[in-house]
């Protein structure tokens, strides 16, 4: 994140796993995670915000606009925005539902974590409705956030929501972990694991469509909404010889957009030509909305690799991985 001189309260530099709480220059609150072989990221409170993943030499992964607004309402382009309680314009909420632009809080006591996490370099979020938000969504509820990175590098998000609402009415959200990855070129990234899957095609009044057989290529705007899709998708980077594997659970559904240069053009927070080194893949949970009773809690998991692929050499081949553990 080079465009920010920080002043970190007590940087870390021993290699074993770190998680320091600094300001960024707009003043803004970020955590920034390191573990021991030298991968990093770092989260924005301000939107719960993962605004970088870098690998343990150093390579960021995610995409961030050289024009990205730090400065509330507007949300941060690039990254992984949290798209909560509602995905695009599905429903009375603005794009993309409002956690995206909310202040977070660090979760001093979260109840235990689901699951055994071998990573050290983790941090809790929590996000509760404020009054504002009360009066467009009437709903009370708990978002709990963990950002980890393992010990190989992979980076992990896992949302907890629960219906914490007194008058014993359920409600119901739409989801997604709007993922912006960095590619070399997006013309020769290829994507694999949703062929054959319907879609909703946001370009065509979301009218439904079925994918032809073979793995994705990119030559325009693409903003499809994939269904029930498999639990792994692959990103294939041939210029960077790199597959980012995403892993999701609790999230069926996935996104898939560029807006291409017509678009990027007409987006003041996004760069002319960034539309050609970034890739949006988003596990989401929209085709049918999560409903929760009050008491009742969600969890949708996200769990990112980035493995050196080398598709000509068959050193990964994208099938073995969807197909393997
Ligand atoms: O996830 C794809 C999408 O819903 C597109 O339709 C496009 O609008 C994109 O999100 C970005 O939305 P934003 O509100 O961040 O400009």
């Amino acid at each position: 994140m080079s465009s920010e001189k920080e002043k970190t309260t007590a940087p870390s530099s021993s290699p074993s796993p770190s998680v320091d709480l600094c300001k960024s220059i707009n003043g803004l609150d970020k955590v920034l995670l390191r573990e021991s072989r030298g991968s990093s990221a770092e989260v924005y409170l301000y939107g719960g915000h993962v605004t970088s993943w870098k690998s343990d030499h150093g390579e960021e992964l995610l995409f961030l606009s050289s024009k990205a607004i730090f400065k509330p309402p507007k949300a941060i382009r690039g990254g992984i925005p949290i798209c909560f309680p509602q995905f695009g314009g599905l429903g009375t909420l603005d794009q993309h539902g409002f956690a995206r632009n909310r202040f977070w809080n660090i979760d001093d006591d979260p109840p235990p974590f689901p699951t055994n996490t071998l990573s050290k370099a983790f941090v809790d979020l929590i996000l509760k409705p404020s009054e504002e938000d009360m009066k467009s969504w009437p709903h009370s509820f708990e978002y709990r956030l963990r950002i980890a990175l393992g010990p190989g590098g992979d980076l992990m998000l896992t949302s907890r929501i629960r219906n914490t609402n007194s008058d014993g009415k359920p409600f119901s959200f739409t989801f997604a972990y709007h993922t912006y990855f960095s590619v070399s070129d997006i013309s020769e990234v290829r994507v694999e694991g949703l062929e054959t899957l319907d879609y909703l095609d946001n370009l065509q009044n979301k009218e439904r469509f079925t994918e032809q057989g073979d793995a994705l290529t990119f030559e325009s705007e693409v903003d499809k909404i994939y269904l029930s899709t498999p639990t792994k998708i692959a990103i294939i980077d041939h210029e960077k010889k790199r597959t980012f594997v995403v892993r999701k659970d609790g999230l069926p559904d996935a996104v898939v957009w560029n807006p291409w240069d017509k678009k990027a053009k007409a987006m003041a927070d996004f760069g002319d030509d960034e539309y050609k080194h970034m890739l949006c893949v988003e596990a989401a949970a929209i085709e049918k909305p999560i409903t929760l009773k009050p008491g009742e809690e969600w969890k949708g998991r996200l769990e990112l690799s980035a493995v050196p692929s080398s598709y000509c050499s068959g050193q990964l081949d994208p099938q073995r991985v969807l197909q393997g553990s």
